[in-house]
């Protein structure tokens, strides 16, 4: 799926701004129809932000349901006669969309983006109210599930089995972006590298024209391959190569031609560059890579999930200052500017589906009267959820170089033998999404002999956090299970190993000699406890310490306002962990 882009064919109007918002805690838009006016009793909501930090209640933090965005938008009078299309780059979770009082579009999943054609719908150079509600709510059906309790009181609660706040809303872009009737609607590119032989495999979706020509262009903008077809192979002999560190960006442009003569034309980024995984080597363009860096979160005060540029810029120059090469879209894929930044950058990430929480033992949230397991409480509709996730997230981002490898989840219960045939065909259908990544899923602390599904993947990707939910403040017991346990893998699977998450949670400022759990010597300890193992065993490719930021997440005792794993805090100020981090990924003192 194409994200929209101005060109010589196109532009786009961004929505960001002020929107009249309301929070529907009696439940009365859709029964009273409010799209078809100006919404009751609104307030104003900036849109991009998750909505629930910005009012400063209680009730907007915990609101559980529908919230109500609005707005008036002018269709340009010289977009008269061309193809209009509304693009959401995402609405958590479950969206409906109107222009007036006609619903153009519906989507479930808050972290894909989906489109509105407007093109029937609008009348350029005028205005139209449009109208959007977005439930928040996370059901046995959405991935990632939930449950909403309601109160004897009347008030819902909203309980779920993941480890990070359950924000919604309209927190990432909008856009109105227009095309020309005939246009190019997808384009899929794949790259393979063999010693200094690139190629670049291509197709070219047109609606309503043809494919015209197909350009390859160096960053300088010297072309390098051309064809006038839908479908096929360029040659780059020589390509500079998109690296790990080195985004080098090379672009296609495709041009469609439709039956009136209009052309259309949209220009893709491409990184040249090959992945593969080879007996316990994880390779990029033929050579060993291991990932050092973090798992994430979008996450930030006040905006929630919220994008924001000026995060997004800092963040990776936090990464580049502690000699990061990588990270994890824990739990769910970011917004796609992300995803950009790193290509430019030669940033390398495992790019992940939001199918987290699919494990109810680990989760602490199960009442009298709930089902036992995860597989027990759910049925064909989350995996059918789980499995367009998984079809939307590689839609969006099966072009980024930056992407070396799909998620498809995050400690699912892998000990039931439901569990494999759960994901059977989940494993099957992001292969046939995309035959040129490996695809992994995040393991929750199991030994390899209880766990029913790890051979179904690529890499082992490994969730241990030994010294501190197991182990608790003995770091030497924890290096030697640790170890016990890697060389275990080693011995059964022979595939690379990713340790996906290790850490312990650090209050910023606690410190003790005695270095106990929640000081950040402790955090220190710990983080290098687990270096010495994985300098010991060679199949270990790659370190994501839990977390690179703290972050925000639902009330518990084992909280402390919110999870305090990150190695920043959440205003990104760096803890002892980071430094010490920094000393092994680039050899630099504090100062
Ligand atoms: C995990 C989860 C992550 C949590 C983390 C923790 O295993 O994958 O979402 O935040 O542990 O800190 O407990």
């Amino acid at each position: 799926m194409l994200r929209p882009q101005e060109t010589s064919s196109r532009e786009r109007v961004g929505l960001s701004g002020l929107w009249a918002f309301v929070l529907d805690a009696g439940d009365r838009g859709r029964e009273e129809e409010w799209w078809r006016g100006p919404l009751p009793d609104a307030s104003e909501m900036p849109v991009p932000a998750s909505f629930n930090d910005v009012p400063a209640t209680r009730d907007a933090h915990d609101h559980v349901g529908d919230v109500w965005y609005q707005r008036q938008v002018r269709i340009p009078a010289r977009w008269e006669g061309r193809r209009v299309v509304l693009r959401f780059d995402a609405a958590a979770h479950r969206a409906v969309v109107w222009w007036n009082d006609v619903e153009v579009g519906r989507h479930e999943g808050g972290y894909t983006p989906f489109e509105c054609d407007l093109t029937e719908h609008v009348r350029s150079g005028e205005p139209g109210r449009l109208t959007v509600v977005v439930d928040s709510r996370l059901d046995l059906g959405s991935i990632p599930p939930g449950i909403v309790d309601t109160l004897p009181d009347g008030r819902r609660r909203q309980r779920y089995f993941h480890d990070f706040f359950n924000y919604a809303g309209l927190h990432r872009a909008v856009w109105l972006y227009t095309t020309p009737r005939a246009y190019v609607d997808d384009i899929t590119v794949t790259t393979e590298v063999t010693g200094t032989d690139a190629r670049v495999h291509y197709r070219a979706d047109a609606v309503g024209g043809h494919v015209t020509e197909v350009v390859l262009r160096d960053a300088d903008g010297v072309e390098r391959a051309r064809a006038a077809s839908a479908e096929g192979t360029l040659d780059v002999p020589g390509a500079t190569l998109w690296r790990p560190g080195h985004g080098y960006l090379h672009r296609l442009e495709v041009r469609t031609t439709g039956a009136g003569g209009e052309t259309d034309e949209y220009v893709l980024p491409v990184g040249i560059r090959g992945v593969a995984v080879d007996g316990d080597r994880f390779l990029i363009n033929g050579e060993p890579f291991h990932f050092r860096g973090f798992g994430k979160h979008e996450d930030n005060p006040v905006r929630g999930k919220g994008h924001d540029d000026v995060l997004m810029v800092h963040d990776f120059a936090l990464l580049d200052w502690i000699g990061a090469n990588s990270f994890r879209t824990s739990h769910y894929p970011y917004a796609e500017d992300v995803l950009e930044y790193a290509d430019r950058h030669g940033i390398v990430i495992i790019d992940e589906t939001p199918a987290v929480g699919l494990n109810f033992e680990i989760a602490h949230t199960l009442v009298p009267g709930d089902p036992p397991h995860v597989w027990a409480a759910i049925d064909g509709t989350t995996q059918a959820a789980h499995l367009r996730a998984i079809q939307e997230l590689v839609a969006r981002d099966k072009n980024h170089p930056s992407v070396v490898m799909w998620s498809i989840a995050n400690e699912p219960d892998s000990a039931r033998p439901e569990a494999r045939t759960y994901f059977e065909p989940l494993v099957r259908a992001a292969r046939a999404a995309d035959p040129s990544r490996p695809v992994c899923f995040a393991q929750v602390q199991l030994p390899p002999a209880e766990d029913v599904m790890s051979d179904l993947f690529d890499v082992i990707c490994l969730n241990r956090y030994y010294g501190w939910y197991v182990e608790t403040g003995d770091l030497v017991t924890a290096e030697r299970e640790l170890e016990a346990e890697l060389r275990d893998w080693v011995r059964l699977h022979g595939k690379p190993i990713i340790i996906t998450e290790y850490g312990a949670d650090a209050i910023a400022g606690v410190h003790s000699v005695a270095a106990g759990t929640w000081t950040e010597e402790y955090q220190v300890e710990l983080l290098e406890a687990f270096h010495r193992v994985f300098d010991r065993i060679d199949a270990v490719v790659g370190e994501h310490v839990w977390n690179f930021a703290d972050f925000a997440t639902g009330y518990g005792v084992g909280r402390a306002d919110g999870n305090k794993k990150g190695v920043f805090t959440r205003d990104r100020r760096p803890k002892a962990a980071a430094y010490a981090l920094r000393r092994r990924w680039t050899g630099k003192t504090p100062t």
